[in-house]
């Protein structure tokens, strides 16, 4: 977007500011399933943490309990993070939400595949000391998902002051891997806050932050400070997530060496790949392997983010640094062969030559959106109602606009089948494995191809840019009988 076009948009969107509670949220009671794993207590409270030194910074955060099953269910996250929920496909899971932030809430874990009573869809929103009981198996195979609130019009809100953690799934696919483990598997998440004066966040203050996403003045990782972690000389798994509202990076190592990724938004890759640097933007994860094994003791070795685009004026940083502190005892040898992937081909989707096309165009008086409509909660277009056991091609076009945009779509994971790139995501993206969550850039069209397989009812897809989503870049689509 040239500056004057960004200055209209950005004036019209700060009367567009829309948060409209939900109006007498009730809890709609699920189905409990029976024979479960374990049941999990979680809470959204607000808590006041140190951050910083000086004042403790008032925020939203989970906490959360196992009230039956292993304890291993839940593991405690450093910082401001929600606790980590680790489970194995095929495991059932009762979750008792209790919402205790002062306003409605609902939670979506992100990346799962479940029915629609158990998505988090804000239709499900209940009101401040509401319980919401979820009760779902694991359909996914292993990989990295995390989960976060999703009422309509506070989703940025809640998740910037704190409300998110990580949901890890284990398989037998990827245990006969014999991948970095314990100590050696390292959880990063990436996060950015403004803090202002008593160490207070600072959220959205104009219909800038709105149009570009509010961007803080502090990294944050793992809901914590600081950014350096020991290491041996060993080799480590880095499941990274992108957490943040807004920000976009561009993962390069500091010493030249090739990102070895071995796994995506939806768990392993076939094969791993070397990549000189991977975009990575909000609600994507990576998995990453580095070997620290010839290394000198003292070494550091940051993960850098270098300029999305190289326009001369911005300079690569560190967003986290690891220090080789010891001789290490563990062999590995990075595998090639990790998975076998079923790729969906196009002569599969009912719509193999008419995709169906999003547009990503900002509005007047509305700000960014999907075909230019605000999100409606209860509507859904022909266009966005798809048959159940269908395979669609859908087409995300910001051939006119320019910004990024991660678009992420609810349900079942997709996989990428085509960019036609823009002028600037020539070689900046990896769009290989299972995805829920893509990136599309400046210029782009993105093809995804996606099974409509199981679960009727109204999901949602949205930007994971959290002010764009808040404000009018989502949709609902119903998959029906
Ligand atoms: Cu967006």
């Amino acid at each position: 977007m040239d500056r004057r076009n960004f200055i209209k948009t950005a004036s019209i969107a700060t009367a567009a500011i829309s948060y409209s509670p939900v109006v007498g949220a009730k809890e709609k009671l699920v189905p409990l399933l029976t024979g479960v794993t374990g049941e999990i207590d979680l809470n959204a409270t607000k808590m006041s943490v140190q951050m910083l030194s000086g004042d403790p910074t008032d925020m939203l955060c989970f906490d959360g309990s196992v009230v039956s099953g292993k304890n291993s269910l839940l593991r405690s996250s450093p910082g401001y993070l929600g606790p980590t929920i680790e489970a194995r496909a095929g495991d059932k899971l009762n979750i008792n939400f209790k919402n205790q932030t002062g306003e409605d809430s609902i939670v979506h874990w992100h990346g799962l595949h479940l029915p629609e009573d158990q998505d988090g869809h804000p239709s499900y929103a209940i009101e401040n000391g509401q319980t919401h009981k979820y009760s779902f198996e694991i359909e996914n195979r292993a990989g990295l998902y995390w989960y976060h609130p999703h009422p309509h019009g506070r989703t940025g809100y809640q998740v910037y002051h704190g409300l998110a953690g990580l949901f890890v799934v284990r398989d037998e696919e990827e245990d006969a891997l014999n991948l970095p483990s314990d100590e050696n598997e390292l959880f990063i998440v990436f996060q950015d806050r403004h803090f202002g004066k008593n160490n207070q966040l600072i959220y959205i203050q104009s219909g800038h932050d709105i149009m570009m996403g509010k961007i803080g003045n502090r990294l944050v990782v793992n809901g914590s400070f600081p950014m350096t972690h020991k290491v041996k000389k060993e080799a480590y798994r880095l499941r990274l997530l992108n957490g943040g509202n807004a920000l976009t990076y561009r993962l390069q190592w500091s010493d030249g060496s090739p990102i070895h990724l071995i796994g995506t938004d939806g768990g392993l890759l076939e094969k791993r790949v070397e990549l000189e640097s991977i975009l990575f933007a909000p609600g994507e994860r990576l998995d990453v392997l580095v070997d620290f094994s010839s290394k000198q003791i003292d070494d550091d070795v940051e993960l850098l983010s270098i300029p999305i685009v190289d326009n001369g004026n911005s300079q690569p940083f560190a967003i986290y640094q690891f220090n080789v502190g010891s001789e290490g005892k563990k062999q590995f040898s990075f595998p090639n062969k990790l998975s076998s992937l079923e790729s969906i081909p196009p002569s599969e989707a009912v719509n193999e030559n008419d995709p169906k096309v999003f547009s990503l165009i900002p509005k007047q008086g509305i700000g960014w959106t999907i075909d230019g409509l605000p999100y409606e909660m209860d509507e859904t277009r022909p266009k966005e109602t798809v048959k159940l056991g269908a395979t669609e091609i859908w087409e995300f076009d910001l051939t006119n606009a320019g910004m990024i945009h991660p678009m992420h779509v609810h349900g079942s994971q997709f996989q990428v089948l085509e960019r036609i790139n823009g002028p600037y995501s020539d070689g900046l993206v990896y769009d290989g494995g299972w995805k829920d969550t893509v990136a599309v850039l400046p210029g782009d069209k993105v093809r995804i191809i996606k099974k409509f397989n199981d679960h009727p009812g109204k999901f949602l897809f949205h930007c994971h840019l959290l002010e764009h989503e808040d404000n009018s870049m989502m949709r609902n689509f119903v998959v029906e009988k």
